[in-house]
Order: C-alpha cells, then sequence, then structure tokens
C-alpha cells in the first residue's frame, strides 16, 4: 500500500509521519529541517507492507516531482496536507493541489483522496483566527477537489488520539470489511470493564482504552517487546498460529493475558480485581471476534499479495531512480 503525504514546505508533514509512526513527541518537531525532494518510510500494518512517501513540499522539489510524475503515481492514498496557521500559503497551496490532481488525471490514476486541514490548534497560534482560516480554507479546498469523492478531516499533531484514529483508518481504507469489525471492537472496548490493547505482532495499535501505553501508532517499547517474546515463543516453541500467555504478581491482584492470534494479532488483556460473569462474558465476545478478524486479516493480505508485489517492484523503481539523479 503507497501513502503519499502532499502539502507546501512547513505544512507539518514530516510532523505527522513522526508522531504517528516514529515515537516523536508533537512538541519534538518544532526544530524539523525541511525534507529534501522525498523520503519514503517502510511500515508493516496488520501483515501489509505500508510505504509513506513524504513528499518536500519546497518549491524546487515540487517543481523536480511534478515533472517526473511516476514518484507520485501507484499511490492508493493521497494525503493533502494545509496549514491552517499559514492562510496566506492558501491560494499557493491550491495551485500546487490543483497540479497533483491534474497528474493524476493525466495518468489515469485515482487515489483515495484525504484532505487534512491541519494545525487545528492553539500552539503557537491565535484562537480567534483559527476558525475563520477553516472556515475559508474548506471553501476554497472543497471547490478543487469536487469529483474526487475526498475525505476531509481537522487535524493537529497535538491531538494525538485523534489523529491516531484517523491514520489508522487510513491504513484501513483498502479493507473496508476490517473496518467495520475494528470499529465494532472499539465499542466493545468502551463498555468492558478492563484495561484492553489490540495491536498487530509488530506493535501497532489497531485499538485500546488505556491511556498513555502509545506514541501515535506504535506501542510503547516495553509492551512492544513483550509481544515480540511472546511471539517468539509461540513461534519456536509452542510451533502453533495462535497463543496464549498469562501473568500474575505474586502478592497483588493484577493480571495479565496475552492473546495470538494466527500470527497477526495481539490482544492484551490488563485487570486488577476479578472479573465479574458479565465482563467475562464481553471478554470471551470480543476474544472470538479477534479471532474471527484475525482471519480476515490473512484473507485480506493474501488477496493483495499480487497488487503488493507489484507495488513493490514499483517502489524500487522510485528509489532508484531517486538515486540516480
Ligand atoms: N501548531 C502545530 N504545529 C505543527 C503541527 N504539525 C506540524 N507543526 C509544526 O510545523 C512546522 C513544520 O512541520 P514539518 O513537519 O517540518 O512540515 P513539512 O515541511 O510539511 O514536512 C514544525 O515546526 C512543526 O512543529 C500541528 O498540528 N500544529
Ligand atoms: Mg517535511
Amino acid at each position: 500500500m503507497k501513502i503519499s503525504l502532499v502539502g507546501l514546505n512547513g505544512s507539518g508533514k514530516t510532523s505527522i509521519y513522526l508522531t504517528m509512526f516514529a515515537e516523536k513527541l508533537p512538541y519534538e518537531t518544532k526544530m524539523l529541517a525541511p525534507t529534501i525532494m522525498y523520503e519514503v518510510r517502510r511500515h508493516p500494518y496488520l501483515g501489509v507492507d505500508v510505504s509513506l512517501f513524504d513528499f518536500g513540499g519546497q518549491e524546487q522539489y515540487r517543481e523536480e516531482y511534478l515533472n517526473k510524475p511516476q514518484d507520485l503515481m501507484g499511490s492508493d492514498v493521497v494525503v493533502f496536507v494545509i496549514d491552517l496557521h499559514n492562510p496566506d500559503m492558501v491560494e499557493n497551496a491550491c495551485q500546487y493541489f490543483k497540479r497533483i490532481l491534474q497528474i493524476f488525471k493525466e495518468y489515469g490514476e485515482t487515489p483515495k483522496i484525504q484532505v487534512f486541514y491541519h494545525k487545528y490548534d492553539t500552539e503557537d497560534y491565535q484562537r480567534e483566527f483559527l476558525d475563520a482560516n477553516l472556515q475559508k480554507t474548506k471553501e476554497v479546498l472543497e471547490e478543487i477537489f469536487e469529483g474526487w469523492n475526498p475525505s476531509y478531516q481537522v487535524t493537529s499533531i497535538y491531538e494525538q488520539e485523534m489523529l491516531t484514529k484517523i491514520l489508522r483508518d487510513i491504513l484501513m481504507l483498502n479493507y473496508p470489511l476490517l473496518k467495520e469489525h475494528v470499529e465494532n471492537a472499539e465499542k466493545q472496548l468502551a463498555e468492558i470493564d478492563a484495561r484492553i490493547i489490540i495491536s498487530d505482532l509488530t506493535g501497532q495499535v489497531i485499538v485500546h482504552n488505556v491511556p498513555g501505553v502509545s506514541k501515535g501508532l506504535r506501542l510503547y517499547g516495553d509492551l512492544r517487546k513483550f509481544i515480540a517474546s511472546c511471539n517468539a515463543l509461540r513461534e519456536t516453541f509452542f510451533v502453533q498460529d495462535s497463543a496464549e500467555f498469562r501473568g500474575k504478581g505474586e502478592e497483588n491482584e493484577e493480571e495479565i493475558e496475552l492473546y495470538l492470534f494466527k500470527n497477526i494479532l495481539a490482544v492484551l488483556l490488563m485487570q486488577r480485581k476479578e472479573w465479574t460473569q458479565k465482563t467475562n462474558n464481553q471478554i470471551k465476545t470480543l476474544l472470538a471476534d479477534m479471532r474471527v478478524f484475525a482471519d480476515l486479516v490473512i484473507e485480506a493480505c493474501t488477496k493483495q499479495d499480487n497488487a503488493v508485489d507489484i507495488l513493490l517492484l514499483d517502489s524500487r523503481n522510485v528509489l532508484k531512480s531517486k538515486h540516480s539523479q
């Protein structure tokens, strides 16, 4: 799956990437250097190889890849990022976005379009201008994206939880059926009286109800390591696709259960006291659902295999052309 981030210099693309996928905190992005040309990062998510293309927004690089559009081609999703703190640049951004859409049109490609009205926050900005900027920007942009069936989001790296959900949904755009299951799990987690984290085996969060256990989509390192260690045991010791692990403190009632499903999904349950019958039942249902979910993921990945292969070839070509400059 190829996701391309485009937007003018300083609109926040690299910050979105770093806080969502690379464990950076929002304020750590304040001193970022501009992205040169573009950067490609690879991340597995739920068994799918995701390539994120962060296209540098400085004018000289923009011209370069606009004149050599094969780098943009093959995008499953294009995220257009527009800076709400910089209303003077909206017109410029519009020209740029129009050219990008034009190129996709010329090549007959119809990627899924996401528009981020970004920096909707008062970090280094005055509240009083924010909503006016949003309103004005919306009016201009909605005209540009007419006919592309875009999805609009109001985003900020200082709203990490919301941004994480938006990014997770984008990563699942190719699998509408999975999205339904995730939304269902989200509802279940809101109702169950237990702390639960559902992630893939590389520690990318899918859904959880425990505040502060992830930075963006990345689970904290110790939880990631725990899942990875159990997964290694599952593979080499149990030699099974699925396995369960349980832990308990000797003197307190804290309990941890980890379920690994089909070599793809991890469900971590944490609880301080005995579960009630109701909670027990809810957990049983959740675990049964997650087992089905893991099957669906495998199915979706297998179906996509061919597509993914072509995509990899494609991005290798892109890398080559990048290096040969
Ligand atoms: N207030 C605020 N600042 C942001 C946000 N996202 C990025 N920034 C800041 O915008 C500046 C440029 O970000 P950067 O990611 O380098 O932009 P890029 O050129 O599009 O990659 C940095 O100082 C970031 O800290 C946001 O959501 N809110
Ligand atoms: Mg950048």
